[in-house]
Parts: C-alpha cells; structure tokens; sequence
C-alpha cells in the first residue's frame, strides 16, 4: 500500500529514458512511498495501486521540484545603495577596487550572528521557495574569517531545519580578500587552508568549497591551492569562473573533478572540452549578465556541441544577482541565453542536481528518487519559462508531502 497516488495530472519527468519532451506523460499517476517515488507512468498503467491517500490534481503538469544550485542567500544588509552608484556610472569592478562590493557585504555579514542572518536570509528563501524551489544550495563567502564563515554555515543549516527544502551549504572561502589581508594576501590563503577548510570540514558544515577566479577575485594558483586543500579533506570543489575575464578556470577545475564551473560568459572551447571531459555542470547564470548589463553571453552553443550539462541557477547575492525569482531565470535562460525551454526547465531540475552531485536523489521525476515535486497551473510546461516571472506552483511537494 502507497501512502500518496497523484492522478489526473501530466508529468515532465524530466528523465531522459522518457523519449517525450520534457520526458513528458500525459494523463500520468505518479506513486509515493516513504517520501519517494515508488512508481510513474500512464493512469492506466498505475490502476490497481492502492494507497492511503489518492489526490487529483485536475490536470495541472507536475514537475520536479525546482533546484537553485548556485546561491548567496545568507548575507547581512544589502547593496541598494551600490545599485545606485552603478546607474550613475560606476563600474562593478571600480566599485570593488575602491573598498565596496563584496567586502561592503563582509561588514554587514560579520556584525550579524547565525541567528540573525538565518533571519534575514529567511524571506528571501520563502520566495525562492514560493516560486517552487524545493533544493537549494547556499555559500559562505561574505564572512571571510573562519568563525564568520562558519556562522554563516549554521544560519544555512538552521534555515534548511527549519523549512521543507534541502539545504546544499558550500564554503566560498574564496571570495574577496578581507580588508585586514589587504596587504598580506599570501597570510590570508594560509589562514584558508591551515584553519578554514580543517575546521568546517571537521564540523561538517559544508559540503564543496568554491572560489571566485577573477581578476578582482583570487589567481588560478590560489585556487589550485584551495582546491588542493578541499580534495585532501575530502571536499567536492566548484569555481566561479570566466565571468569577467578568461583566466582558465574551467579547465583548472576539470583538472580536480570539479562538480561545476559557474558563470562562463567567458569561456572558450578548451575550457568546455576540459569540463565535458571532467563530466562537469556549466552552471549559467543570467541573473548576474542581465544585473551587470553585460554583453558576451555564456557559449551555449559550444556547451551544446560538447555535451556539456546546462544548469540554470538565481545566483541570489547581494551585489550582482538580487534576484528572488527561480522562475525568471527560467525566462532569462530563454531570452537572455537562448536555451530552449526544456533546456532551461532541466537545468533548474535534472542538471542542477548533477551540479550538487545529488542526481541520485533529486531531479527527475522517476522510482527511487525522493518525491520533491511541483504541480503548476499551466497548460504546456513550456510556459514555465514563457512568464517572465512566473509566480510559481500551486502545490510543492518535498519527500512526498505538501510543504
Ligand atoms: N560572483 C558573483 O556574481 C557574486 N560573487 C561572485 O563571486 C557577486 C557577489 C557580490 O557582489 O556580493
Ligand atoms: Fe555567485
């Protein structure tokens, strides 16, 4: 006996066993077990199932819950006051050398306690979660000390025990030098690998480590360093890499089997062939290019010929993506990027959870996966993308329950 049979609904599995679009079943039943997905197929093939509960979803589509795989979503304040500066001309970067940006961030972050950035982070997650997200992954990365970086570590955990969503944490010990480093760049990498990453590897606060390769960030030798540390701890790695500049970081982070490179604006096709080789996620964020107005656009069409895993993500921070809405970057995958609705749809499901090595668990809608669903009031999945903004499902659905 079942304890949950959804019918009278079509499904976008997203797998792809299912040769449809969208892995597509229409008129489809989908069976839930202890939180999982015991069975999914046409109504006709699920008859005869007996379960608890039956519920009938009037023939709305049901898909994945929606994965943001790439976040910033603990942070204290914000940068309202930067967004001002940059309409008045002020670049990113220029905004970053003189002292703002992400260390602006770093003030506010490490003023606040766990609890309090729990807090703050707590409506920016609920609308995250509104729009359908069901997983989300949240990095450090504005604490820039080892107990502000762990605080912001806890407040993801808290937020993730506290509300029906996975929580992925990531440890961004690379984000920005922290202004006391300012001339001491090289005490600052050690106080990361001697300190950092053995303590939140220890207190399991994290489950990956990334870094920002930048000009404005931190050099490939640094982050070979880190992601050297990461690997002997055990630490999965993933890199921001190639958004402003081409430094090579998507081929650095092949090369210590990274789960993803993110951003990629500019990346070129070495880079893409490395990741391909390395079975990386491209992680594509247009939250970030429409916020910064930039102009070159992630190569798709190179990802698309290498095979390389699209994942759409908020990249929901402070400074260059305050962005709330999953379902937006569905539209701006589409218009910004060119994906293809389905393209964009499985990178916020299937490619996304290859990009927080939860594939197993999470993002498509097949037997054994967890049950993190979400049914929408549309008529074509392909409308998910189409609202700019959709205001998201009318059902969220996390370990078969309604959440
Ligand atoms: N890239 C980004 O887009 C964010 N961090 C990063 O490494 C920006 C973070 C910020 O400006 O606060
Ligand atoms: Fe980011």
């Amino acid at each position: 006996m079942w304890d949950r049979l959804l019918i009278d609904c079509n499904i976008a599995t997203m797998d792809p066993a299912v040769p449809a679009p969208f892995g597509a079943i229409e008129n489809g039943a989908i069976g839930i077990a202890d939180g999982r997905i015991v069975r999914v197929g046409r109504r006709t093939e699920l008859a005869g199932n007996r379960a608890r509960e039956v519920v009938k979803l009037d023939g709305a589509w049901v898909t994945p819950g929606l994965i943001d795989c790439h976040t910033h979503l603990v942070f204290g304040g914000n940068r309202s006051a930067e967004f001002e500066q940059r309409l008045e001309g002020a670049s990113y970067e220029e905004i970053a050398r003189a002292g703002g940006g992400i260390v602006f961030t770093v003030r506010a972050t490490r003023a606040a306690s766990a609890e309090r950035l729990a807090e703050a982070a707590r409506p920016r997650l609920e609308a995250l979660m509104r729009g359908g997200v069901t997983t989300v992954e949240i990095k450090s990365g504005y604490g820039l000390d080892t107990d502000s970086e762990c605080a912001m570590l806890r407040a993801a955990a808290r937020l993730g025990a506290e509300h029906p969503v996975r929580v992925s944490p990531t440890l961004l010990a690379l984000h920005a030098l922290p202004p006391e480093y300012r001339d001491r760049r090289e005490d600052y990498l050690h106080l990361v690998l001697d300190e950092m990453i053995p303590t939140v590897a220890e207190a399991g606060l994290a489950d990956a480590v990334d870094a920002f390769c930048e000009g404005i960030g931190f050099t490939p030798d640094e982050v070979r360093a880190l992601f050297e540390c990461a690997s002997s701890h055990h630490l999965r790695v993933k890199l921001h890499a190639e958004q402003l500049s081409n430094l090579n970081g998507a081929a650095l982070a092949a090369e210590y089997d990274a789960l993803s490179a993110d951003h990629l604006e500019h990346a070129d096709e070495a880079g893409i062939e490395a990741m391909a080789h390395a079975g990386m996620v491209a992680v594509l964020l247009p939250g970030a290019f429409y916020a910064l107005s930039e102009t070159k656009k992630p190569p798709v069409e190179l990802l698309r010929k290498h095979k390389v895993p699209m994942a759409v993500a908020t990249d929901c921070n402070p400074g260059t993506s305050p962005v709330l809405s999953p379902t937006l970057m569905l539209n701006m995958a589409c218009t910004l990027f060119r994906l293809t609705p389905e393209e964009a749809l499985a990178g916020m499901t299937r490619n996304a959870a290859k990009a927080l090595a939860l594939e197993d668990e999470i993002g498509t809608i097949a037997p054994g996966k967890a049950a993190d669903l979400c049914v929408w009031n549309v008529e074509r999945p392909a409308e998910l993308s189409y609202w700019i903004g959709h205001p998201g499902p009318v059902r969220r659905i996390v370990a078969g329950v309604d959440a």
